[in-house]
């Protein structure tokens, strides 16, 4: 069983580039995150703490989707993911909310990969196995599916690829003078890069529905001349 968890564990980070050393070191049942964040300094573990670094990619979608949905039960997170037992009971605790039924108004579904960070005995390497489980069975969105709404401007995964791809390199001018982008959104993008995600994107100073709207199209323009 341990050489089985260390080898899905490896295959995690190789599917995904997540933190390498630090899963494999972790305890498996303990998995308050505590381990990973001791080697960074205060002021960044808030940082970190604060935004996990699955949030608005395809493994992050996936996740928050599989986790969401009716068949993905105790049982699944327990035995087949496989996580701790509390983790997995929390989660669904978490999910189905005080009547512990799928899909009634108490319900309180996870709309980010924090909500999913914060429940206790779910940390990184949860996490990790959680992305690897949502890979593997088939949750994870590609090409012409949807990766999210951000800021009511829809993004499919290849459209999100192609934006960050053009918003990370282009020069300032292009943005500014090519795309007509607002000066302080530009700045605010100039100095965000690299941008990981377009749900990062969206969180910048000046950049909402209608820059994003400009930034895809311009990108998408500039990509399929290419
Ligand atoms: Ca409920």
């Amino acid at each position: 069983m341990t050489i089985r968890i260390v080898s899905i564990v490896i295959v995690a980070a190789a599917l995904t580039g997540c933190a390498g050393d630090k899963c494999l070191n972790e305890s498996d049942c303990n998995d308050s995150g505590a381990d990973a964040r001791e080697e960074v300094p205060p002021d960044l573990e808030h940082r970190i703490a604060a935004r996990s670094s699955w949030e608005g990619t395809p493994e992050g979608v996936a996740v928050l989707a599989m986790l969401n949905d009716e068949s993905t039960t105790l049982e699944v997170l327990d035995t087949e993911v496989p996580l701790d037992r509390r983790a997995a009971g929390n989660l669904i605790a978490h999910r189905d909310g005080g009547d512990r039924l799928w899909g009634t108004t108490d319900d309180d579904v996870f709309s980010n990969m924090d909500e999913v960070d914060a429940v206790r005995f779910v940390g990184p390497k949860s996490i990790d196995r959680l992305v690897l489980f949502a890979n593997t069975t088939g949750w994870v969105p590609g090409g012409e599916d949807l990766l999210g709404v951000y800021d009511g401007v829809s993004f499919t995964v290849v459209e999100a690829e192609a934006t960050l791809e053009v918003v990370n390199d282009v020069p300032a001018h292009v943005l500014d003078i090519d795309f007509g982008l607002d000066a302080r959104a530009v700045d605010s993008i100039m100095r965000a890069r690299p941008v990981e995600t377009v749900d990062a994107l969206s969180r910048l100073y000046y950049v909402g529905g209608s820059a994003l709207r400009t930034l895809k199209a311009e990108s998408l323009a500039l990509v399929n001349q290419d």
